[in-house]
């Protein structure tokens, strides 16, 4: 344990395709790995989320669209109640879908805030395109601007992540993107900055973590680190719902974390997407506690 780090736990279990055992169960599966001794943190507990309506909304293509609101709403209350805390933030999901309410919160609270984007996926379809009409295959669309109103409006300014605020790292299907007939976020928010896994690789984890979180850190000088732990691959972290072939091992993941949860510009992070259903052992939790463990012990 170390408590210098003064980690702020809270859990939201979000599940927003309506799946009832699914990645909602990974709060309560980290904590039994350690989660809590491990990262030398206050626990505040799970908000009381509840995704129930697998019926998809005809005019957004949101599954549980109403819940999904509420949820948001939740989300955003119980970071704005982190981010008035001393310490650092650390959500556990749940599902991408988190993202709008912490951004709804870090923009009340914080104002102009960037994203290090950590996802196997763009989550940039759109209502229509969606394999599964879930707002995690979606909200970065909804952070830059577009997507259902009250989601999109779900803080008090739109959008609430401005593209040249977003460095989206180690993504990999824009093939399946195409194939989908989705929108496509290198036409419609060119001023992100994009780095998929072989660029990661290519460039090395260690340099582009720096080079996001220096660039962050410069301007808007705040920014939040999302971590789907889909950008692992299938072979490190299996226990997720879309397989995508490629992807970083946990090395490289921790190697391109690092630099970024060091650095003193970070408002807090989001862990999202291992689905402990899949991996009925639960031992895929103690290597996700320690990655987490590893790369916020930089800021020890
Ligand atoms: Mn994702």
């Amino acid at each position: 344990m170390n408590d210098r780090r003064n980690i702020i736990i809270l859990g939201a279990p979000m599940e927003s395709e309506a799946l009832l055992e699914g990645v909602n169960l990974m709060p309560a599966a980290l904590r039994a790995a350690g989660l809590v001794d491990a990262v030398g943190g206050v626990d505040l507990g799970d908000l009381p989320i509840a995704i129930t309506d697998a019926a998809r909304d005809p005019s957004t293509g949101l599954v549980a669209y109403e819940q999904i609101r509420v949820a948001t709403g939740l989300v955003r209350n119980g970071v704005l109640d982190l981010l008035r805390r001393p310490g650092l933030p650390l959500v556990i999901g749940g599902c991408c879908g988190v993202l709008v309410g912490i951004f709804a919160a870090l923009r009340r609270h914080a104002g102009r805030t960037g994203l290090a984007f950590v996802d196997g996926h763009y989550d940039y379809y759109d209502g229509a395109t969606s394999p599964a009409g879930a707002l995690a295959d979606m909200e970065l669309r909804v952070l830059t601007g577009a997507g259902p109103d009250e989601l999109v409006n779900a803080g008090s300014a739109v959008p609430l992540l401005q593209p040249r605020d977003a460095w989206v790292l180690a993504f990999r299907d824009a093939w399946e993107m195409t194939a989908a007939g989705a929108p496509d976020p290198l036409a419609e928010i060119p001023d992100a900055h994009f780095r998929d896994d072989v660029r990661v690789l290519a460039d090395g984890p260690a340099e582009v973590g720096a080079e996001a979180a220096t660039a962050l850190a410069a301007d808007p000088g705040r920014f939040w680190l999302h971590l789907d732990l889909d950008a692992l691959s299938t072979t490190a972290m299996p226990a997720v719902d879309y397989l995508l072939p490629g992807g970083l091992d946990w090395e490289q993941m921790a190697t391109l974390l690092r630099p970024l949860a060091a650095s003193p510009a970070l408002l807090g992070m989001d862990v999202t997407i291992y689905n402990p259903s899949l991996d009925p052992k639960r031992e895929l939790a103690r290597p996700i506690v320690e990655l987490l463990a590893g790369v916020l012990d930089a800021r020890a």
